[in-house]
């Protein structure tokens, strides 16, 4: 069957290799492609590791977790790389040029679509601006470009593989606001048939969200639109308000 994106988690528990105690328990969400889901909650709530067990960097130590109805332990560990975009909280780049980081994980991409992976993670621009444009040198660990610009080129990075599932990671934080905006704005044609999941630490950022999951030590304590949890969830409207 073709890969559609549906993420479930369900009665997920995870402990870190040699601790004693689990920081994610209970975990049960369900991520659809054609929608946004976003994780809030405050810092060592737990979302990165959330992010983490999806694309198998960790694997659960209770509960499973479903591609497409299918354990991801099931799949190919290329095969699930290849269906899930994963841009990290710290973004990072591989020495070598703009093009050879962005086929990173499709080698076969044409210009055009480089191009227009650029384009959507607002990048596009500095790129241009380079003399070499797509061939430009990156400098060993990205030192060349300014953090919001490795954010973005990690960001055009995995719109690349034209994955059915996207996990961005807080990846908006190095952004000036306006161009954050400039780039969700971009990314809503991807949402609309991708499952896509976004850690985020502005929340007037992810109002729109079609489910909004709270996580507290680990836990979800809230799953919902922003009005439901501004209803009815005391961590949300913390958040919302700090
Ligand atoms: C959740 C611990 C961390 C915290 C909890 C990545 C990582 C985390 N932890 C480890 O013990 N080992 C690790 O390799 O797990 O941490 P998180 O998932 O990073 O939380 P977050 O993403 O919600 O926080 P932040 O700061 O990115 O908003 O107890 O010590
Ligand atoms: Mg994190």
């Amino acid at each position: 069957p073709p890969a559609r994106g549906v993420v479930q988690l369900q009665d997920v528990e995870f402990t870190y290799p040699g601790a004693d105690d689990p920081v994610l328990s209970d975990i049960n969400l369900t991520a659809r492609p054609g929608g946004m889901t976003a994780i809030v909650g405050s810092t060592g709530a737990g979302k990165t590791t959330l992010l983490s067990l999806i694309p198998r960097l960790f694997d659960v130590t209770g509960g499973r977790v479903l591609l497409d109805g299918l354990d991801i332990r099931e799949y190919d560990p290329a095969q699930l790389w290849e269906r899930i975009g994963l841009i990290p909280q710290k973004a990072f780049l591989f020495t070598g040029t703009v093009a050879s980081n962005l086929r990173y994980g499709n080698p076969d991409a044409t210009d055009e679509e480089l191009w227009r992976a650029l384009e959507i993670a607002q990048a596009k621009d500095f790129v241009a601006e380079m003399p070499e444009g797509l061939n430009a040198p990156v400098a060993q660990g990205g030192s060349n470009v300014s953090g919001g610009q490795r954010q973005r080129l990690a960001i055009a990075r995995a719109l690349v593989k034209q994955a059915p599932v996207y996990l961005f990671d807080d990846s908006f934080s190095a952004l000036d606001v306006a161009t954050d905006a400039r780039l969700r704005r971009a990314l809503r044609p991807i949402s609309a048939h991708a499952t896509v999941i976004v850690v985020a630490q502005r929340v007037s950022t992810i109002v729109d969200a079609d489910q909004i999951i709270v996580l507290e030590n680990g836990r979800v304590v809230g799953t919902g639109t922003h009005d439901e949890l501004l209803a009815g969830c005391a961590t949300y409207v913390e958040i919302v308000q700090s």
